[in-house]
């Protein structure tokens, strides 16, 4: 049977806005307070799906999340209409505001962390959304996640949808943002590397100095346990708390793997020759570590590119391509080895760049826009069909988009009670595309 490797990218909502959220990610916290454009991050998150989905890969899309998010705002005490909550929020508390308006759940990277139905015990395909905790706006994703999740991967024969881990900074949980699946193929069971910033349960052991560490070993051992994933098969590795401290707040803005090709910097992980013998040995094939030196790429410039944060892709012939944002190619020490890589001998041998630049001021590139989900042809056709991309869905959702969103968006706006409005209306219709049912019902 054809074994697949799936990208479903989250598409951005039509309350993509700059709030300076994301303590510890430096494109968040340094764009803070600029004017945002819906509707081009929108379009250019379909024009990088639409070409995957050109390039013979299997392409899918998750629908973004209700905001404002008033069922939270209720929830912390805002009463009233709709819009006498938003305007309370506003007056009184515009940081809870600014936290509930967040278009966040575009990182599908962070959506959840998913096991392929190669690597379980029960054989089927397992997700678990992350629980977000460390950051406010994210921490109110979780629920919807699961239900837009349940509905788009929407079959108990093949699915296994788990609900996110208990939410305490103890499972600080950032999904597949911090998991890498090393395999020989994407249908035999592979390698699980879940890397984390912290273990919560040992006081002496490293953690960052300054910024927070997002995702905790404890939380990746529990999302293994509930994916029956053999001890055999996982490996638990942890990031450099130093680099933590230098803005690489997830472990793909250090680190990306695909099949046998993990591409890395050399300063991403602690123990790295321990725990790269620890995969060669569990992987029992081949493994190509592909290292970048600081004195090829500094921190600075890899934190500034997101030449990590790129996806590496095998394409229909069997050829590696790496999907990179446009940043790489301004940047030189960044372009020039890029350039070089191409001719290395190593299993990539293509780059191709995209302008995702309104998601990359926020600190998301490629690889934040996605969740990756390997299925084997059956698998795939137990998916919700409307929402894998084509030429009728592309033109469908540019159509939607250029309808319903803006194309300028401030943090004051975010008081505006006409944006519920809009939200709701676009997503209505949006669910009818992609034929969700009713994934927001909760948050009502
Ligand atoms: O969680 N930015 C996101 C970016 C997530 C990137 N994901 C991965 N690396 N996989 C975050 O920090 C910024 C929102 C704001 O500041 O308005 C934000 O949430």
């Amino acid at each position: 049977m054809k074994q697949f490797e799936a990208n479903f990218d989250g598409l951005v909502g039509p309350t993509h806005n700059y709030a300076g959220l994301s303590f510890g990610n430096v494109a968040s916290y340094s764009n803070a307070a600029q004017a945002s454009n819906p509707k081009a991050a929108a379009k250019q998150g379909l024009l990088k799906a639409k070409a995957l989905a050109d390039l013979g890969m299997v392409q899918g899309v998750l629908a973004p999340q209700e905001r404002p998010d008033l069922y939270t705002l209720r929830r912390i005490g805002f009463s009233g209409t709709d819009s006498e909550v938003i305007q309370k929020a506003a007056e009184q508390a515009p940081a809870l505001l600014n936290a509930c308006c967040s278009a966040s759940s575009m990182w599908t990277a962070n959506a959840a962390t998913v096991s392929p139905s190669a690597d379980t015990r029960d054989g089927k395909v397992h997700f678990t959304p992350a629980n977000l905790v460390d950051k406010l706006h994210r921490s109110i994703e979780p629920l919807t996640t699961g239900s837009i999740l349940k509905a788009t991967f929407n079959n108990d024969r093949y699915f296994k949808h788990h609900l996110h881990l208990p939410e305490h900074a103890n499972f600080g949980d950032e999904g597949a943002a911090n998991h890498t699946r090393l395999c020989s193929d994407y249908g035999k069971a592979g390698v699980e590397l879940f890397v984390y910033g912290q273990s919560a349960t040992n006081p002496n052991a490293p953690k960052p100095k300054n910024f927070p560490a997002r995702q905790t070993l404890e939380a990746s051992q529990a999302v293994a346990r509930l994916h029956q994933l053999e001890d055999e098969s996982c490996v638990f590795m942890q990031q450099n708390p130093d680099v933590i401290d230098q803005g690489v707040f997830h472990n793909d803005v250090i680190s990306v793997g695909n099949q046998n090709v993990l591409f890395y910097h050399e300063q991403a992980f602690l123990n790295t020759e321990a725990k790269f013998a620890e995969i060669r040995q569990k992987m029992n094939s081949e493994v190509h570590f592909i290292k970048v030196s600081t004195d090829q790429v500094s921190i600075d410039d890899a934190v500034k590119s997101y030449l990590f944060n790129t996806q590496i892709i095998t394409l229909p012939n069997g050829e590696m391509a790496i999907i990179a944002p446009t940043n790489c190619q301004e940047n030189p020490a960044v372009f020039a080895y890029l350039n070089q890589l191409v001719t290395l001998g190593t299993p990539i041998t293509q780059v191709k760049y995209f302008d995702v630049k309104q998601s990359m001021q926020n600190g998301g590139g490629p690889a934040c826009l996605r969740l990756r989900v390997a299925m084997n042809e059956l698998e795939i056709e137990a998916v919700n069909q409307h929402t894998i991309m084509n030429d009728n869905l592309f033109t469908r959702l540019n159509t939607w988009v250029d309808k319903h969103y803006r194309d300028s968006l401030t943090v004051a706006d975010l008081a505006d009670p006409q944006l519920i409005i809009e939200s709701r209306t676009s997503l209505d219709e949006l669910t009818q595309i992609l034929k969700l049912g009713s994934v927001y019902q909760f948050q009502k």
